[in-house]
């Protein structure tokens, strides 16, 4: 009965699924949902409006109790603004996930550094991949697309989100912290 514990504990509400995202002002949102119309409807998954960010540091399933602990930790790292310019369409196989990005920046990667070295010191686990800046507009996309040039987002930084990902429902902020 292993499983039936495991599916229990992960969807108590002593677990939480997090992670670190960029959550963009409405300005930009819009100009995200300018870029996807381009793209057409390319599946029935398309990410609500309301849901679009560009995730830093995904931690997946953590305990509901770090919370308090994480919030002080990331509260004391020291970060820049930085500029992300969203200038191509993509599509990653594996999650089968189309999308709009760019070059990751190095002021950007450091935050990720930053973050990733706070949650390891606090003994979270979690799989880190590479930082590769991009927002999902559609999921189960079974098939690369062939896609448009998309007009240049520039995207001035100047603060992040921790977002719960809680099923059936809009991305909950939990906290946001500021660059300077
Ligand atoms: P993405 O769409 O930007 O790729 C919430 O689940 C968000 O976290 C997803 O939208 C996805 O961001 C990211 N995410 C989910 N599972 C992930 C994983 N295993 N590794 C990295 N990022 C993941």
């Amino acid at each position: 009965m292993r499983y039936g514990y495991k599916q229990l504990t992960q969807g108590s509400s002593q677990t939480v699924r997090i992670f670190f995202a960029l959550w963009p002002e409405e300005h930009i949102r819009d100009a995200i949902i300018d870029r996807r119309q381009q793209l057409g409807q390319l599946t029935r998954r398309k990410v609500p409006d309301h849901n679009l960010h560009l995730t830093l540091l995904f931690l997946g399933n953590q305990r509901r109790t770090v919370l308090p602990e994480l919030k002080r930790a990331v509260d004391v790292i020291k970060a820049d603004t930085f500029l992300l310019k969203l200038n191509e369409f993509g599509w990653f196989r594996m999650p089968r996930v189309a999308w709009l990005g760019g070059a990751a920046v190095e002021a950007g990667q450091r935050l990720v550094d930053a973050l990733a070295a706070t949650c390891t010191t606090l003994g979270m686990g979690y799989r880190q991949n590479p930082w590769n800046p991009h927002v999902t507009l559609y999921r189960q996309v079974q098939t690369k697309p062939v896609f448009p040039q998309p007009e240049t987002i520039f995207w001035p930084v100047s603060s992040y989100v921790l977002l719960e990902s809680i099923p059936n429902k809009p991305y909950k902020i939990l906290y946001q912290w500021a660059l300077s």
